[in-house]
């Protein structure tokens, strides 16, 4: 069985919603350590005053039973503090009363490199509101309960994966800047898996290569506008001799230009994955745009917003490569049992030989 993600959720609605399917039973998870991913995820430098306002936690609603899964759907849920506020204006329902509260009245100011304008035209929307709502990346919080759930998966077979942000001092310093500038930045973030074994993914298909799986869901994550494995760019520059890794007599290599990733399989080096986040797009010294309503020029949106969530993006990006990495690791050896999964992994080590 494939491990399957589908999540729902907007950024000032009740809740956000995650189904995980295909996870093998009797995998212990800790709620705590869910909730330490989530905290580090809102913790970042430069994040926006909503942060004081949710505490994430996860919550499981199915498929877990006094800690460990049951092989069954795991539903996870990461309730929006902040919908107290929009209990009117992000009624699921037609609100009854009087309008209060946030929310109440239509968006119509589409700003440059948010999904405002894209949405309202494609969904045929009047308020560019239902559009920003579910394009906010406010639901990175349920991705990153999922992406703990992979981790507590691939920690049985001696996975480790992790995030980090590329310059954090130099990153701080632009925050600064483009606080007092009333601006935004963004930044480079980078994921390393440890202890990945050689095999996964494969070349035999497109969609198999798990380096490109792993840069669609990188890429998948807002505002991320660039990934790459390994040395990824750096690599076009270089002859031949100076790009690859050569291979030892004991199969393993000195180096790791390739980022853990040959012919869209792993090779037992480590993954790294590193992607860039574009500066984000409510900025509080707005950009030229169109008012929907009226037709004439004017600024764009104004609202409460990040300077940057890079290092959010780091935690955001470890729970998506984890995820991909449990997935193509389940394809590889299977088992509806956990017990089964990781005997499989060790039986394809002892045939391989690798130590
Ligand atoms: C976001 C806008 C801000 C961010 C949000 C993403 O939300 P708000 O409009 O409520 O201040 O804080 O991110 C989160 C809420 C979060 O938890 O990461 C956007 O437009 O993408």
């Amino acid at each position: 069985m494939t491990l399957r993600l589908a999540t729902a959720g907007e950024s000032h609605g009740p809740a956000l919603v995650a189904i995980l399917t295909g996870l093998p039973a009797g995998l212990v998870l800790d709620r705590d350590v869910i909730d330490a991913d989530l905290k580090r995820r809102q913790e970042g430098y430069g994040r926006s005053p909503r942060q004081q306002i949710e505490q994430d936690r996860v919550e499981v609603l199915a498929g877990l039973r006094h800690g460990r899964t049951l092989g069954t759907p795991l539903a996870l849920v990461v309730r929006n503090a902040d919908h107290r506020n929009w209990t009117w204006g992000m009624n699921p329902w037609p609100p009854e009363g009087e309008p209060a509260g946030k929310g109440t009245k239509a968006v119509t100011l589409p700003r440059p490199g948010h999904a405002d304008l894209a949405g309202v035209l494609k969904y045929g929307l009047g308020d560019v509101r239902d559009a920003l709502e579910r394009a906010s990346a406010r639901h990175t919080a349920v991705h990153v309960a999922a992406g703990a759930v992979a981790k507590a998966l691939l920690a049985s077979i001696d996975v480790a994966v992790e995030g980090s942000v590329v310059d954090e001092a130099g990153l701080r310093a632009r925050i600064d800047e483009a606080r007092k500038a009333r601006d935004t930045v963004g930044g480079v973030i980078e994921v390393r898996a440890r202890g990945v074994p050689p095999g996964l993914g494969s070349y035999a298909s497109k969609d198999d290569r798990l380096d490109a799986r792993l840069a669609a869901a990188v890429m998948g994550i807002q505002a991320v506008k660039g990934v790459e494995i390994g040395d990824g760019f750096a690599l076009a520059g270089r002859f031949g001799s100076e790009a690859h890794d050569e291979i030892r007599t004991d199969r393993r290599r000195d180096t790791n230009h390739a980022g853990g990733i040959e012919a869209g399989t792993t090779n037992g080096e480590e993954v790294v994955v590193r992607a860039a986040m574009k500066p984000l797009p409510t900025l509080m010294k707005p950009l030229a745009s169109v008012d929907l309503e009226t037709g004439e020029q004017a600024q764009a949106l104004v609202e409460r917003s990040d300077v940057a969530a890079v290092e959010a993006l780091a935690v955001v990006a470890e729970g998506a490569v984890a995820w991909e990495l449990a997935r193509a690791a389940h394809e590889k050896f299977g088992g509806d049992a956990v017990g089964d999964f990781v005997a499989a992994r060790d039986a394809y080590l002892e045939r391989i030989g690798w130590r």
